[in-house]
């Protein structure tokens, strides 16, 4: 017998997609975000200093510039800040992948992250529509809420978006305006931003964050329409009532002149940094990254702001950023009788709904109709969260806040419509009666997670995982929790269930390390398996019920290995390269001494007799 034997070499430019849902979101070409443990100015290593050379790259510049380092490491609830003067962002040759750079950056020591600019899409549908009623408000109780708190004018909403319409009748005093640093020229108050009176248009970089009427048809009011649902004027006698009253809102563009998010993240910085104590974000993308994750801690750690977000538009329980990112509070839409809107996403990481079908709102040029989407939904909660800060002791932090509103949602679970998605609307549609009416249960989150001691959360099949982590209370104290483990996956099995959490302080945690969870993966998982698990939580003496889902993949479908000068994705179908394109899997082929992958993908061919020819490379998977 002869074995013949080859390897062949592919390269692929471009793969096509018909009219999916979206695969990947779109990234700036010739750009990266790299975060690095030391100022990378005091790096001294040729091999990092070549490959910037070889790649054409602008020296590294910090992100934010204007950002200080933090004094301490942890904040009062000791949460760990986030240092925002180690993110730099590196320009290099257009013509290479910023992908392909992120991977090749990441095998660098001394960086924590590294990756593409991905760019975040708005989260309205756009339709012409009758005006309608303020439906949303009888359905979210706001007169109820509204009897207890109306809000308090130095508490801000930060609008990031694509700008405000200055003018509106709606908005123009709702506006919190900087009197530290008025129009003259001269940076009052030092902040780095010229005359940043009302609010900043990051996307253009100038202090007129007022939507551009005169742009491109991709430019749209949107930030218009989701400022007037936070912080429209309420009680005026005039249009439509805003959910936060007499709370204000900090208009922060991060679209730029064609209507592109180019600035999405950096807008919760500003937001953060500038006095908001809730962040309100109608945009989003499939992509998560170390960079969102960062950047959300930062303003939830570093400065007590919490961040609410739109589930997303796209019928679907894919994850969705930044509203899946850990500490967002993320808000799905349902419609005038409680269902979910048809095309809310929904999902693992919701964690409420407020109306998002048909709502009224306000349009430029003091005109108003009806809109639809996630996008909507979302500043209704921000409306709300500003209230519930107003009301309580200022004690309270940002997750405290979100807590509060999601405890006291209301459930919608078993409207027949949504039985469907049970347990993907969160803890169900927001009450703002009651999350005013100081009647507040205990509210547990299970944090600091360790998986077999680690964080990761991707495991090889045919394994047992350990499970601990810390079970905190945000609110009223817990006397006799009770924490079960279940799933409905074919591919575990759970060995140990349950965990008696008992009383619980406010704000203090108890560890499961003594008694943790335990699950075996059967061997049966299928390649890339995604299994959810689910925690509930039951406290009979209080009455406090919650749930939290916990994901892991397992049997993942490729490996990434680094031998000596070599860096490459083993895959499980027997080729070598990248696993998958779009997004990228794996690192592909990659010299230490070439700055860009060698090949995308390899395989072996081999003929055994003259009529038998196994192959592993593209269109054969055996
Ligand atoms: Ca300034
Ligand atoms: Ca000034
Ligand atoms: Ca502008
Ligand atoms: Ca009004």
């Amino acid at each position: 017998m002869k074995i013949y034997f080859s390897i062949f070499f592919f390269t692929v430019s471009s793969l096509l997609f018909g009219q999916k849902p979206k695969l990947y979101d779109a990234t700036i070409p010739g750009l990266v975000i790299v975060k690095t443990t030391t100022d990378i100015s005091l790096i001294k290593d040729k091999q990092f200093s070549d490959f910037l050379n070889k790649i054409s790259a602008t020296p590294p510049a910090k992100r934010f510039p204007n950002a200080q380092k933090p004094q301490k490491k942890y904040n009062h609830f000791h949460q760990k800040l986030v240092d925002l003067t180690k993110i730099y962002e590196i320009h290099f040759d257009k013509k290479i992948s910023p992908e392909a750079i992120s991977k090749q950056l990441k095998l660098f020591p001394f960086v924590v992250y590294a990756q593409p600019y991905y760019l975040p899409e708005l989260l309205y549908v756009p339709d012409d529509s009758l005006v309608t009623s303020q439906y949303a408000l009888t359905r979210i109780h706001a007169f109820d809420g509204w009897d207890n708190e109306k809000g308090d004018s130095t508490i801000i909403i930060g609008i990031t978006d694509t700008g405000v319409d200055l003018d509106h009748e709606e908005l123009h005093d709702q506006i919190a305006y900087n009197p530290n640093d008025p129009p003259n020229g001269v940076d009052d108050d030092y902040d780095g931003f010229i005359d940043n009176f009302r609010g900043w248009d990051l996307g253009e970089n100038d202090n007129n964050p007022q939507w551009d009427e005169s742009g491109t048809t991709s430019v749209i009011a949107h930030g218009v329409y989701v400022s007037s649902l936070a912080a429209a004027r309420t009680d005026n006698g005039k249009g439509i009532a805003g959910i936060g009253f007499k709370t204000k809102f900090l208009p922060v563009k991060i679209s730029n002149e064609w209507g592109i998010l180019d600035r999405s993240y950096e807008g919760i910085v500003y937001a953060a940094d500038h006095g908001c104590s809730i962040i309100n974000c109608s945009w989003g993308g499939i992509t998560k990254n170390p960079y969102g994750q960062d950047i959300v801690n930062y303003a939830t750690y570093n400065r007590n702001a919490l961040v609410v977000a739109a589930a997303g538009n796209n019928w679907n329980d894919v994850l969705f950023y930044p509203a899946s990112y850990e500490n967002v509070l993320c808000v799905a839409a349902t419609n005038p009788s409680d269902e979910k809107w048809n095309k809310s996403s929904y999902g693992i990481y919701v964690d409420v709904c407020a109306p998002g079908d048909n709502v009224l709102l306000a349009l430029a040029d003091n005109e108003y109709t009806g809109g639809w989407g996630t996008s909507f939904a979302s500043p209704q909660v921000a409306g709300l969260a500003a209230l519930v800060k107003a009301h309580y002791p200022d004690t309270l932090s940002a997750l405290q806040i979100g807590e509060i509103i999601k405890v006291t949602c209301n459930y919608i679970d078993t409207i027949p419509y949504n039985q469907q998605f049970a347990g993907l609307l969160g803890t169900g549609l927001i009450d703002c009666g009651k999350a005013l009416s100081d009647i507040i249960t205990p509210s547990i989150q299970f944090r600091n997670i360790l998986y077999n001691g680690q964080d990761s959360t991707i495991f090889p099949g045919n394994d047992t995982i350990t499970i601990v982590g810390d079970f905190i209370n945000y609110l009223t104290p817990t006397q006799n929790l009770q924490v079960t483990l279940q799933t409905i996956s074919p591919y575990i099995q759970i060995l140990d269930s349950s965990f008696s959490a008992g009383a619980i302080e406010t704000l203090d945690s108890i560890s499961n390390q003594s008694s943790p969870f335990r699950i075996a993966l059967l061997p049966s998982a299928p390649y890339d398996e995604t299994i959810d698990l689910k925690l509930i939580f039951t406290d009979t003496v209080t009455g406090y019920s919650g749930f939290q889902y916990l994901r892991i993949i397992v049997s993942p479908s490729y490996l990434d290995i680094y031998p000596n000068n070599i860096s490459t994705t083993i895959t499980s179908n027997g080729r070598i390269g990248f696993n998958r394109f779009s997004p990228l899997q794996g690192i592909g082929f990659l010299h230490n001494s070439y700055a860009e992958s060698l090949l995308y993908e390899s395989g072996l061919l081999i003929v055994s007799f003259s009529d038998h020819v196994s192959d592993c490379v593209r269109g054969g998977d055996d």
